[in-house]
This record gives structure tokens, sequence and C-alpha cells, in this order.
């Protein structure tokens, strides 16, 4: 095996036990585009500070206050530190310690028992990012599951509209990359808030336009790039296909459009051009809420400047409209002829652009096996029979705060007949619904490595202290569960760091000697249609292609309105948070959470900011208090996505709310397309006990919580 030099930087306790003062450097991989070099000071074996690294020259001069003081996560209350197996009643998170070997002794017999009886399909494993890096999943845990021929996951809950919509267009050409923004006369950005979600791609864009750059938001929120753009359009959430149409309109239309490029570079694009005549700036205008004559300023001003780069984000996908949207939005730079330039064209996910093959590794094919979408969870754990779901192993997930339809994920952990396995860093609310609690290394304690999906580095992940307790990292769990099964993991990836080594020498477009001398690998800024092209078969855009034609209900370039609009005439989003990176860090959150409301819509309802609210509609309610201000749009309510159930005062979040309905392509979550009404909600005292009252709008009259 080639050791790369990094490997004998692993911190470990010095013979006489006594620890000196070291700094070290790593990675952070949580799942955020910007993945941070950092340095971290060590006094005694313990973490003392976290701080950025001159190393990543991207994110070399600041990090987020979240990674500042993860600390307080690995050294929590809440922290993990033995396995354990349920004491008393699901929900209530009490365990009572037990060792290792019992603990897996216990999920390999339940295995067994359960693939006897209903067959390997009952058991669902269900993981996502958990801390990102590339080896956190995928490799023991995949062949394990993969040879045990267990349910298999879709991994839907994010990105999958958008990640269809692009491969099928450009098939993962790499985007415009963070530092040639500088490059862009305009920047449009589109369903993104880079300043909580991407914080070091702020710094090019203010510079930019600091020297002259044009700047267009497009977003339902007065997001602060929003608050310094030349033109703000405040859309109605998941109207954003009509909107982008109507500028590909207004470009056919008025000559704008680049016949060359289409002609040499795409296909279909008469197609575009037919459904994009259905959506004069005046029609689209008045479907997204928005000033026509604005629209129009901001289709001639992306018509006319060049270089032009468009930053799509991924908050214009989660509804139902989400891959028309990202469809529209990403073919307008081949229209206006935006390619070709540095500068100009579009950035999404970097990620798909590194071509890394998990299969390489897990050498065992996927088994024909029923395949769960994530995002129906909550009806797989209650209504699947097929076999029914008996055994749910959470690793990297926090489903019952993350996933759509909370209550019926919490219906579904409470089935006293469901096995389930929380394998996680701290007492998650996911975790308070297992039987069996496994305690995670966090990325400061375990090998990985952490692929950019912003700016396209790749770095090296490495412990800067021991685990904590007994905490251990995935891969070292999954194989020796896997040894108790009688199923062969590979050696090169029983522990994280033999996968590590493994996994990069099998990486060699990926990993160069940059990353093995020094962590960080050198970083790409292809011109897209200078230096890069689309990586389909014949290397060109296909403008409608064919096989997602058929896969849109209404077809490709299609906008469907909401039924429920007139029973909940407001729409709930639920956007990125500075204090969280998805739920991680949920449990730091001190205070209560807080919905923001929009004067108008507050003012109809009698309600101020300090006021307690009830946000319902037909699956559930939030209780929250209420912030009003003109930082969301009229009809547009906003609380903060990753809460942990404690953030609010009914322990509900806007999952909640949160239908499990299917984006329009790529069967992605519909998380900002939540449709609800909100009340206010009086207490009083009603003998010597505080009881909420609420003003239903349907009737008018209180009703007694
Ligand atoms: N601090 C922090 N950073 C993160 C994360 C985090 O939780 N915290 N999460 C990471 C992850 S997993 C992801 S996927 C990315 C997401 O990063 P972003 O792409 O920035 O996604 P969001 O924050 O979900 O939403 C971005 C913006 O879209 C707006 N929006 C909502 N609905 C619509 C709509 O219908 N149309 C339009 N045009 N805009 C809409 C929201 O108001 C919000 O301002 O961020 C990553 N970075
Ligand atoms: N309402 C609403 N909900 C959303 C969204 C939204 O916009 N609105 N956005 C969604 C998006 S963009 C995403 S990506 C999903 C993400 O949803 P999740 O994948 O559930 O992300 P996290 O909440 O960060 O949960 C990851 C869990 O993995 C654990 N973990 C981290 N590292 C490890 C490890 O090495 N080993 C193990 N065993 N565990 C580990 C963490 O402690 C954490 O509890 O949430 C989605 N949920
Ligand atoms: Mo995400």
């Amino acid at each position: 095996m080639r050791k790369p030099p990094w490997y004998t930087l692993l911190v470990s306790k010095p013979e006489d036990g006594t620890w000196g003062r070291s700094t070290v450097e790593t990675a952070c991989p949580l799942d955020c585009p910007d993945t941070c070099s950092l340095s971290v000071s060590v006094e005694r074996g313990q973490i003392t500070k976290i701080d950025e690294s001159e190393r990543h020259d991207l994110t070399g001069n600041f990090i987020c206050n979240k990674v500042r003081r993860f600390a307080d996560r690995i050294y929590g209350v809440n922290r993990l530190h033995h396995p354990g197996v349920l004491k008393g009643i699901k929900g209530e998170g009490q365990f009572e310690r037990v060792t290792w070997d019992k603990a897996l002794e216990g999920i390999s017999a339940r295995m067994i028992q359960i693939r006897d009886e209903y067959g390997a399909e009952a058991i669902l494993p269900l993981s996502y990012g958990g801390s990102n890096g590339l080896l956190s999943q995928d490799t023991a845990d995949a062949q394990l599951f993969r040879r045990f021929k267990t349910s298999r996951l879709a991994r839907n809950v994010c990105a999958a509209p958008t990640t269809t919509v692009t491969d099928a267009l450009y098939g993962r050409m790499p985007g415009v990359s963070y530092d040639d923004y500088q490059h862009a006369n305009l920047i449009l950005i589109w369903g993104a808030n880079p300043s909580t979600s991407a914080s070091h791609l702020v710094p090019h864009i203010r510079n930019a336009v600091r020297s002259g750059t044009a700047l267009i938001v497009v977003d339902p929120r007065r997001t602060s790039l929003a608050k310094e753009a030349d033109i703000h359009l405040a859309v109605r959430p998941g109207t954003d296909v009509v909107v982008a149409l109507a500028i590909h309109r207004f470009l056919f239309e008025h000559g704008y459009a680049d016949t060359s490029f289409l002609d040499n570079h795409t296909h279909r694009a008469e197609i575009l051009r037919e459904r994009a005549k259905e959506w004069p700036i005046d029609r689209a205008a008045a479907v997204a809420d928005i000033d026509a004559e604005l629209l129009e300023r901001a289709a001639e001003m992306y018509a006319e400047t060049s270089p032009a780069v468009i930053r799509c984000g991924w908050g214009l996908e989660r509804n139902r409209n989400g891959g028309n949207a990202a469809l529209a939005v990403l073919t307008l730079p081949a229209v206006a002829g935006k390619f070709g330039v540095r500068g100009g064209g579009y950035s999404m996910s970097s990620s798909r652009a590194f071509h890394v093959d998990e299969n390489q590794w897990i050498r065992e094919p996927e088994p024909n096996t029923r395949i769960v979408n994530m995002n129906h969870l909550g009806r797989a754990l209650t209504e699947y029979d097929d076999p029914p779901v008996k055994m749910l192993f959470v690793y990297n997930c926090n489903p019952a705060v993350t996933l759509p339809d909370q209550h019926r994920i919490l219906n579904g952990l409470n089935r006293t007949d469901l096995y389930t396995v929380v394998f996680d860093q701290v007492m998650t609310d996911t975790a308070r619904w297992a039987d069996v609690v496994l305690p995670a290394t966090t990325f400061f304690e375990h090998y990985d490595l952490a692929l950019s999906y912003g700016h396209g580095n790749v770095q090296l992940v490495q412990p800067v202290i021991e685990a904590v307790e007994e905490a251990r990292p995935n891969a070292d769990v999954f194989s020796d569960l896997a040894s108790k099964l009688g199923v062969d993991v590979d050696e090169l990836l029983q522990t994280d760091m033999e996968s590590v080594i493994h996994v990069t020498n099998m990486l060699p477009d990926i990993v160069s000697q940059p990353l093995l001398d020094q962590g960080v690998s050198p970083r790409a800024c292809p011109v897209q249609f200078g230096d890069t092209f689309p990586r389909t078969d014949d290397g060109k855009i296909d403008l409608a292609p064919e096989e997602l034609e058929q896969k849109a209900p209404e077809g490709l370039y299609r906008f469907r309105p909401d039924p429920n609009q007139e029973k909940y005439p407001l729409v709930l989003v639920s956007p990125a948070s500075d204090k969280t990176t998805n739920s991680t860090l949920g449990e730091l959150r001190t205070r209560l959470a807080h919905l923001q409301i929009h004067p108008d819509d507050a003012e109809s309802r009698d309600l101020a900011t300090g006021d307690t609210a009830r946000i319902y509609n037909d699956q559930g309610e939030i209780h929250c208090m209420v912030v009003v201000n003109t930082d969301v749009k009229r009809g547009v309510l906003s609380l903060p996505k990753g809460l942990w159930r404690q953030s609010t005062m009914n322990e509900s979040t806007a999952n909640a709310l949160v239908s499990d309905e299917l984006t329009d392509l790529g069967d992605g979550a519909c998380f900002n397309d939540a449709r609800v009404e909100v009340a206010r909600i009086v207490t009083a005292t009603l003998d010597g006990q505080d009881i909420a009252l609420w003003a239903t709008p349907e009737t008018g009259q209180n009703r007694v919580h």
C-alpha cells in the first residue's frame, strides 16, 4: 500500500501519556460548498481553538462561526459517548450503556432474524451527507448492505432536480469557479444565498460589484446580497420557471438569441423557443408577483452584458416546478450566448465534475432490491408492506428533522415493532427514537477527503484529537458489523485511514502530488466552451432532453400552479441558516427560532413582532414567535432549515408542514413549497393553568389548545 506523506501526521498520544501543544492542519468536510482548510490548536489532547488556515487561498481569510465553535459539539452534553440500548419508551432518549461488542451482536442478530422472517429488503439503511466527506459513506457500509441485499435508498433529499437537469444538459461540465467571478460584468444569483451558504464566494462577488459589475438577485427574500443588488426580483416561490421563460422569450424576440451558438452547440432550441412564447414578460411577472418593468430591465441587462455568470442555487429546486425551474435558468447562457469567455456561463454544483465512481472500491454491484426514495421515509415506515420496513439503520442523517412530512416520520419511528439503529455523534432528535444508539466520531477525530462542490479543491481531513470516549468512525463500525454477520468487507476498507489511503490511490485524477504533500489539490478554473465542453454523447447541449420530457408530469418548461393556494395562501420557505449546517450543530441553538413574516401579512392577521403564532396546514402546525419585516416577500414566510425540535414551542419544525410530494424532475423534496396559514396564539390562564387560544381564519372563532 502506498502511504501518503500525511499518514505520519496522525496525532497520537505520546508514550509517556503527556500531551504537548500542537497545531494541526485539516479541512472541514461539512455539507457546504466551501470546505475550508482549518488550523486547529490542540492542548493536552483537547481542541482549544479552531481557525482558518492559510493553506487554502480561497478560505484562508476566515471561517464560519459554526465551525469555530465545533468543539462545543465535540465536548458538549449532547455528545454520545457509548453505545446504548433503549431503556423505557421510544422517543424519550433514555439508553442503557452497553459495550460495542454487545451492541453490534444485538444488531447483527436482529438483521438475521428480520432477513429470515421478512427478507433482507425489510432492512432500510438510511444515510445522507453526514459530514459529507467522500468516505463517510459508500465504503464498508455499502459493501455490507449490498452484500446483505437490504433495500436501497434513493438519496434525493437535496440537489436531485438540479443534478438531473445539469447532467442532461451539460453532462457534468465544470462550472465557473469562484476565482472567475471577478471577470464577470453581470452576476445573476438565482435561488442561492451565498452570504449564508457559501460565504467565501461573497468577497468575489463584492469585489466585482465594487469595480462596476452589475448584480441581479432572484429570491423571495431580501437577502443581504439582494439588498446590494441593482435588481432584486422577489419572485413568489415556485415561479422561477416562468420568469426564466420570459427572459428566453425576450432573448428570442428581440434578436438577442445567439443563433450561431444554438446551431453549432445545441439541439431542440425550437422547443424551448415555442414554450417560452407562452410567457410574455407581463404574464410571467403577474404569476411571479413581481414588477413587469423590473423583469424586462433584468432581461435586457442579461441580454446586453457580457461576461455574465449565473450562480444557480438550490433554493429554486425545492418545489413542484423545481426541475423545470433549473432547466429554464440553466439554459439561459446557451440561448444568450454567454459561454466561451472567462467569467461567462453558470455555476451549479462542482461535485459532479470530479468523476468519482464509488463502485471502483465498493466492488459489489447494487442488488436488484427495492429502492426507497428518502423523501418518502414517512410513507415507507407507515405504509410499505411488501415487505414492511422492520429495521431502519440511520447514519449520516437526522431524518426526524430534515426530511419531509415530519409527523409521518415520527409516527413511523414510534412503531414499537420497528427496530431502529441510530449511529451519530450526538443525541439527535432521531437518536431519541432509536432502539440502539452508536457513537460516531466527528471529522476532528477521523480521516476523510473533502471534495468541494463549490470551489473544486480536494482536501485531506485528518484527526486532530483521539476519538472522544468510545466514538468510532463509520468504516470501522460497518466492517465490524459485517464480520459479525459473516459478510466480507475488503481489508482495505476496514478503517477510515485504510479507506482514505486505498481510495486516494484509486483516484489519480483527483489525488495529485500537492494533495499528498500539502493536503490541498490544485483547482481548475476552466472557461465553459473555451477549455471545457459538455460531457454529453456528442458534446452538445440538448435543450429539451427526450428522457426528461417523458418524466416531467406536464412536459418540459411547464409551470404547475398550486391547487391549495386558495385554502392556504402563504408559502413557507426554509433556507439555510448561519447557525447550523442542515441540522448539524442545531443542539447548540439556545434560543427559540422565529418565523419571518411580511408586514402586510402580519397586519391582516393582527400579528406583531414578538407575538406567538400558529403556522398550520392539513399536515400539522408549528408554534413559534414571529418577527415582522420586509426581508420576506408578501405571501412568504421563512423559518430556518435544520432546526431541532427543541427550537420551537411545540417541537415541530418546518418539515411538519412540508408534504412529501416530489419535484417535477429528479424526484426531489418540495421544502420551499409548503402552503400554510398563520394565526396569532393568545395565552390566558384558566384555573391556574396556562392555555393557548388562537383565532382560526376560517371560523374567526377562538380555539383552546
Ligand atoms: N450555513 C449553512 N451553509 C450551508 C448549509 C446550511 O445548512 N447552513 N447547507 C448546505 C447545503 S446542504 C446546501 S444544499 C446549500 C444550499 O444553499 P443555497 O443554494 O443558498 O440554498 P438555500 O439556503 O436553501 O436557499 C437559497 C435561497 O433560495 C431562496 N428561495 C426559496 N425558494 C425559492 C424559489 O422558489 N425561487 C427562488 N428563486 N429562490 C428561492 C431562499 O429564500 C434562499 O435565500 O447550502 C449549503 N451551505
Ligand atoms: N425544511 C427543510 N429541510 C431540509 C432542507 C430545506 O431546505 N428545508 N434542505 C435539505 C438539505 S439541502 C439537505 S442536504 C438535507 C440534509 O439532511 P441530513 O443529511 O439529515 O443532514 P444533517 O442534519 O446535517 O444530519 C447529518 C447527521 O449525520 C451526523 N454525522 C456527521 N458525520 C458523521 C459520521 O462521520 N458518522 C456518522 N455516523 N454520523 C455522522 C451528524 O451528527 C448529523 O446528525 O436536509 C434537507 N432538509
Ligand atoms: Mo443540501
